[in-house]
């Protein structure tokens, strides 16, 4: 195959580049620098031993990443337009993106089967618009985008998928009118609510649909992990903002000495859905916990708490106000026992508030400004720590104390371990996600990069082994073993039914229905068929492109010259690209993806005549065009 020797030549030409480096670091002397490079050093032509899913924040995606090498392996568009593939330029996506160009992602979320990660799915959460995206790992594409979620303002704590992946959720962080209407926000604490939705998530199809939404207090509901082992059927959601300001909220939102999490028994509020106990708002199924009993209690945390993490044995529930320089950890048992015996010291807005010296277990002083939490699977957790810049390493089990402490550069958000909200974290790795790079970096101006840094957890002390700068802004992140992720990297053809597709050269044609044209064409190394495409002015024109090609790696672009129409299309693939005809004269398109020694050839022309120019109702290429493809395909 052509492209055969090119490839051999870069594989030559990586080897020497990786000799070399490794001769580099061997000449470095050893030392600790010298052991912290093997360790992330992956040979050219080896791969990493697990996949990281880095959020995109408000650039809307994800990013792949290796680890340990740390290399960017890919980029995954999922909430905003991506040229260079034509996400949300063809009809598909397009219509999938819904008009937004624009989401904020924070929590990427693996699909699981009994509490550890099974490499099926990738859920990831749109803040603003209170949307949640399905990517498949087959292909690691977006193959749903759920949303806007009703009566959900900024999906924060979301997507947080349960042990079978049963319910991903989302809850509001800004409270607002439910139903949204014409009100004062002077009149928060009275007409504005919270919510928590839990939605559904199909077993076999991943589809998301909505399951239930429960009224909550308006409180800033903020982030939520998902209970298992003996707190499985359980979600939990911690709050800041009790005061319920709705101003100044940087004062004003910091002076309870306790805020809460809610635990949420997600089977119980299921069922009274189904038992139709609830409301209908917007079209989502609202329970009012002032009528609909046990199915959510609150549990007080100290000073404004941020992450809430569930240990891999489902036994504790960890949260830390962020203005404590501790980690208060719940027993599930205590939760549930006081919840049996309905010791309850009072309720808001009907959802029943347990006491905290009857849920807690145990103090673990940190240090200061703690936001989350990790698991090595070893007995150990992993605090990050804003304010100290540190990630602080913590015995889960008596006598509960700090046995290390490592510096992060700088201010620490998520920390991310390696399969580690799973129920058996492996731990070899911890990344810290540093939300200030400041002096890490060659300077690119005012805006920085932002700084991760991997971490080895395998021996006694945590060691710092690399830093990788991210583009923005990672919020949260998850790593997988690679081996659990299995991608298939052509479409089989046999498999496409994708509305306009076209396998064999006899079916290419070009169809007019007034002023409506459509283009089943094909794509194959090094041609469009048919490569010239003649319509009139005014025309709305549909191109629905085959990929004929069954090799990995060859994936072919159409670009239109003189629009922002551009997109890939992968072996296998149908795709359709909606394009007006808006000027008469010559357009050129091209595949602008590289893919043959001749890419460049592989080319051709609209060509757009005056309104009402005479046009054939149906155009299909000639007897020599389709010999010559079937001889081609033939061939491969
Ligand atoms: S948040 S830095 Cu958007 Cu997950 Cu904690
Ligand atoms: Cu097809 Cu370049």
């Amino acid at each position: 195959m052509r492209r055969g020797t090119r490839f051999g030549v870069a594989v030559a030409l990586a080897i020497t580049l990786g000799a070399m480096l490794a001769g580099c670091v061997a000449s470095q002397g050893g030392g600790a620098a010298g052991s912290a490079a093997e360790k992330v050093y992956v040979k050219p032509g080896e791969k990493d031993a697990y996949y990281a899913f880095l959020s995109g924040g408000h650039h809307g995606n994800i990013y792949v990443y290796g680890i340990p090498s740390c290399r960017h392996i890919t980029t995954i568009p999922v909430f905003t337009p991506e040229p260079a593939v034509g996400y949300g330029n063809d009809e598909e996506s397009k219509a999938m993106l819904g008009g937004y160009t624009w989401g904020d992602a924070h929590h990427p979320g693996l699909s699981e089967t009994d509490g550890d990660y099974d490499g099926r799915w990738l859920f990831i959460n749109d803040m603003p618009n209170a949307r949640i995206a399905r990517i498949d790992l087959k292909d690691f594409k977006t193959h749903q985008i759920y949303g806007p979620i009703p009566n959900i303002s900024a999906a924060h704590a979301c997507p947080f998928p349960t042990p079978n992946t049963e319910y991903v959720f989302a809850a509001s962080r800004f409270s607002v009118p439910v139903p949204n209407r014409d009100v004062k926000v002077e009149d928060y604490a009275k007409d504005f609510k919270g919510i928590i939705a839990g939605i559904k998530v199909d077993p076999k199809s991943g589809e998301m649909s909505m399951g239930f939404e429960i009224q909550m207090p308006p409180f800033d509901w903020d982030l939520s992990d998902a209970g298992k082992g003996p707190s499985m059927g359980w979600q939990f959601f911690t709050c800041y903002n009790s005061e319920m300001a709705y101003d100044s909220l940087e004062i004003k939102a910091s002076q309870n000495e306790m805020d809460y999490f809610a635990a949420v028994d997600w089977r119980a509020a299921q069922k009274a859905v189904d038992e139709h106990k609830a409301t209908m708002v917007n079209g989502a199924p609202v329970l009012d916990p002032v009528k609909v009993k046990d199915i959510v209690y609150l549990i007080p945390v100290p000073k404004s708490p941020h992450g809430v993490d569930v240990d891999p044995s489902g036994q504790y529930v960890c949260c830390s106000g962020k203005l404590q320089a501790e980690v208060s950890v719940y027993s599930f048992a205590k939760i549930k026992a006081a919840i049996d015996a309905k010791k309850f010291d009072g309720e808001k807005m009907g959802v029943p508030t347990l006491k905290y010296e009857d849920c807690l277990e145990a103090k673990v002083p940190v240090g200061l400004g703690p936001l989350h939490t990790q698991f090595d699977g070893k007995g150990y957790a992993y605090t990050s720590l804003f304010l100290d810049s540190q990630i602080a390493k913590w015995k889960i089990g008596p006598p509960w104390n700090v046995v290390d402490k490592i510096d992060v550069y700088y201010s620490i958000g998520h920390l991310m371990a390696s399969e580690g909200d799973t129920r058996h974290p492996t731990g070899d790795y911890v990344v810290a996600l540093d939300k200030l790079s400041k002096d890490r970096y060659l300077s690119v101006g005012p805006t920085h990069p932002e700084a991760a840094q991997l971490i080895d957890l395998r021996g006694p002390k945590m060691e710092l082994l690399y830093d990788f700068p991210t583009y923005l802004e990672p919020h949260y992140a998850q790593m997988i073993k690679a081996e659990k992720i299995k991608t298939f990297t052509v479409y089989p053809l046999a498999e496409n039914n994708k509305p306009g597709n076209v396998k064999r050269a006899e079916d290419a044609r070009i169809e007019r229905k007034g002023n409506r044209v459509d283009v089943y064409g094909l794509v194959v190394r090094s041609h469009f068929t048919p490569d010239i495409v003649k319509v009139n002015q005014g025309d709305e024109v549909y191109f629905h492109w085959t990929n004929l090609e069954q090799d990995d790696d060859i994936a072919h672009g159409f670009g239109i010259l003189w629009s922002s129409k551009n997109m890939q299309i992968e072996p296998g693939e149908t795709k359709t690209m909606h394009w007006t005809a808006e000027k008469t004269g010559i357009n050129p398109f091209y595949c602008s993806n590289f893919c043959s020694a001749l890419h460049q050839e592989m080319q051709g022309y609209i060509e757009v005549r005056a309104k009402g120019s005479p046009q054939a109702a149906i155009v299909r290429p000639d007897a020599k065009t389709i010999a010559d493809i079937n001889a081609e395909l033939a061939a491969k």
